[in-house]
């Protein structure tokens, strides 16, 4: 901030400042806010505009504040933080629940594979050292019973899921930090939405507890939730820009090993 108020304080002009803070990494939302606050006029037409905000799964902690009833069990409410919207649940599946998926992703894993930002397609990833394997959507009972859940304790249509994704770390394993929205300016990302648009939220469920490591980190926010079985994490992105502060990875597994089941929620209905 010293920095930017001494450029403004030069006369140094908004272009040229931008230009630099984009060289370094800056967003432009995030440049833009750093350069209103440092007293700078900055015209509109000189930064892309936010994209739109969506509506967005939310559970309704209004109402029901410590114990959410997600129709077939009563989920706790461990930790709520507004900005990023993250929210820690207790006691989302139980311990049969958790054996049971494990057992019947096991046979079908594979290393796990990113989005290939420039074809839309997938790819092998080293930032993301895991195996893992896709349910479709309501492809067992248990699958359909946990989708049914999740839709009940965010408030999000269960068409709007993807199909449950299961992870699992071994010794040294991890997912380097990374935003799970698709980034709007890559050459694949239009193809991608054609598919029930952006991601909005994610649901991170725990289905094991590794002896050492393994947490999930929001590195801007410097939290890191702790792996324990049936428990999950949930956060929500109203757009796809680092502004909402949902950077997060999976730290690396120190000892044993690591599974988790991740939904990923559409603005629309996927298929
Ligand atoms: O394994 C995790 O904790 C983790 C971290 C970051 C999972 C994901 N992202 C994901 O599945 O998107
Ligand atoms: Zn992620």
């Amino acid at each position: 901030m010293q920095w930017i108020k001494d450029q403004v304080a030069a006369g140094t002009p908004a272009p040229a400042l931008l230009h630099s803070m984009r060289d370094v990494g800056w967003s432009d939302a995030l440049a833009r806010s750093a350069l209103e606050l440092a007293g700078m006029d900055v015209p509109a037409d000189l930064v892309a505009p936010l994209p739109a905000a969506s509506a967005l799964p939310e559970p309704d902690l209004e109402n029901e504040p410590c114990n959410i009833d997600a129709g077939d069990r009563q989920v706790q409410v461990l930790m709520s933080m507004e900005r990023p919207r993250i929210v820690v649940f207790g006691n989302l599946l139980s311990g049969e629940e958790c054996d049971a998926i494990i057992a019947a992703a096991r046979p079908r894993m594979a290393r796990s594979l990113t989005v290939a930002t420039q074809s839309g397609g997938e790819e092998v990833n080293d930032d993301r050292t895991s195996n893992g394997m896709f349910f479709q959507r309501g492809e067992n009972d248990i699958v359909h019973r946990v989708e049914e859940r999740i839709a009940r304790l965010v408030n999000w249509p269960m068409e709007n899921g993807e199909g449950l994704q299961v992870l699992h770390y071994g010794p040294g394993a991890e997912y380097k930090p990374h935003h799970d929205y698709f980034a709007p300016n890559e050459p694949g990302t239009p193809t991608i939405l054609k598919r029930g648009g952006q991601r909005v939220g994610t649901l991170v469920i725990y289905l094991n507890e590794p002896e050492g490591g393994g947490g999930t980190i929001f590195p801007e926010v410097q939290l890191q939730v702790m792996p324990r079985r049936g428990n999950a994490v949930f956060f929500s992105y109203a757009r796809p820009d680092p502004s909402t502060r949902t950077l997060h990875g999976g730290a690396p597994v120190r000892s044993g090993e690591k599974w988790i089941a991740t939904k990923w929620l559409r603005e629309r209905e996927f298929n």
